[in-house]
């Protein structure tokens, strides 16, 4: 299903006036509206290609309907999601869910629809029906040399998927761990595994990057092998230049200070990438800004201020993805507000009084740092937000108009019921 453009014309003329009176009122409030806007249409964030359908937990899974079946299916999905907020030009592919049959012609889909290949991210987490040795100890850590071997392998196919469709990072995840304390020897883990990067790393193109996403708990209960951001800082500056922490928003303990270690990590030059979801407890991938939107701000400001304080460049030197899923929305609408929550903070973010807020922390100033930052946060951005989007010919409101549109009705005129979508 692709959306004519002439569906979002009708659609913005009938809320024209009303967001023009709302960014009116805005812009004579914020000095910088123009800029904010602008910034805003640079920025996109990856949709990962697993999220398309419907999510499961460990206790089973309600499979929605008309969710895309194929690769094809999945950018196409993608390309809906950007034709209506033009946010999304993006995708992260899993393999081996993802496996690309025919390279040129997914790439032509894909410029087609205005998309490009972000980080491609392996799988060493489950076993595939055809591999020699199963994962179910570890895989780069392993005990035992052949499955690292296998893993690495992996990974290295996974990198030439990436390079034949023109992705230029690779993520690893890794589930190794320990569920029961004597299970591993933690130094012979850690050290299996940085060798098992090593051989990756030799590997990785010249332009490529290669994030080490860490996470705190689970499949593993007693141990992750890569297990939280010092774990993930200390393989990345082992491995060299081409190697850095990427952050998910839900690997971490219970009110881990996530700010400040993206603060930290940036200082050091070596965040590489974000993974944006929102949790009350755990890894629970829930819609971005769902649950928690001040500290998405707190987040977003610390990436701001340390992206600026090294001249880099908010929409391309990082690589923005989401990782959320789950089971009880449409995963199309779970998306579109995911990626509406992620612009807002960065919007709220470069609204910050920069200056007042240096001011106040020379003078600890504490009540007047709180202010400058809450300002911000309780500052409208949704008019620059549908400002960017109208400039770039995107929908005023494009959860409004994907039910308008009926998207999820005619995707399952075309695909069926019963197509589940290959993921988790
Ligand atoms: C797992 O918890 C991680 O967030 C990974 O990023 C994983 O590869 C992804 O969620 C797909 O399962
Ligand atoms: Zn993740
Ligand atoms: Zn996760």
């Amino acid at each position: 299903m692709f959306i004519p453009g002439f569906k979002i014309d009708d659609h913005n003329d009938k809320l024209l006036k009303a967001h023009q009176r709302k960014l009116k009122m805005v812009s004579e409030e914020i000095r910088n509206a123009e800029n904010i806007i602008e910034k805003l249409m640079q920025f996109q964030v990856a949709i990962p290609s697993w999220a398309l359908g419907t999510g499961g937990t460990r206790f089973g899974r309600f499979s929605g309907k008309g969710e895309p079946g194929t690769l094809e299916e999945k950018i196409e999905d993608i390309g809906l999601l950007h034709a209506l907020n033009r946010s999304s030009g993006a995708i992260s592919l899993h393999i081996p869910w993802d496996i690309p049959r025919n390279t040129q012609s997914i790439k032509a889909l894909a410029a087609q629809l205005g998309i490009r290949f972000d980080a491609v991210n392996s799988n060493t987490f489950q076993d595939q029906k055809d591999q020699s040795w199963s994962y179910k100890f570890g895989s780069l850590h392993h005990v035992d040399k052949k499955v690292r071997q296998q893993a690495i392998e992996h990974n290295l196919e996974v990198i030439e998927y990436g390079k034949a469709l023109g992705s230029n990072a690779i993520t690893v995840w890794l589930s190794d761990g320990s569920s029961f304390p004597g299970q591993l020897n933690f130094r012979k883990a850690f050290q299996n595994t940085l060798e098992s990067f090593e051989e990756i790393y030799r590997r990785l193109p010249s332009d490529w990057k290669m994030f080490i996403e860490y996470k705190a708990f689970e499949p593993n209960f007693y141990s992750m092998t890569v297990g939280d951001w010092g774990q993930s800082l200390l393989y990345a500056s082992k491995l060299g230049e081409k190697a850095y922490t990427l952050v998910d928003l839900g690997h971490h303990l219970p009110n881990a200070n996530i700010e400040q270690i993206v603060s930290l990590l940036l200082m050091e030059g070596k965040l590489g990438g974000f993974h944006f979801n929102d949790s009350k407890y755990g890894d629970d991938d829930l819609t971005v800004g769902s649950i928690n939107p001040y500290q998405l701000f707190l987040i977003f400001y610390e990436l701001v201020e340390g992206m600026d304080e090294r001249n880099m460049n908010h929409a391309t030197d990082l690589g923005w993805m989401i990782d959320a899923s789950h089971n009880v929305k449409d995963p199309l609408e779970d998306l579109l507000q995911s990626v509406e929550a992620i612009k807002i903070a960065y919007a709220q973010a470069l609204l910050v009084d920069k200056e007042k807020l240096k001011a106040a922390q020379q003078e600890n100033d504490v009540v007047m740092a709180q202010e400058v930052l809450q300002n911000a946060f309780r500052t409208d951005t949704r008019p620059l937000l549908t400002e960017a989007r109208l400039r770039a010919h995107a929908a005023i409101d494009p959860l409004l108009l994907f039910r308008e549109l009926k998207v999820r009705d005619e995707l399952i005129r075309q695909r069926g019921s019963v197509k589940i979508a290959t993921g988790l």
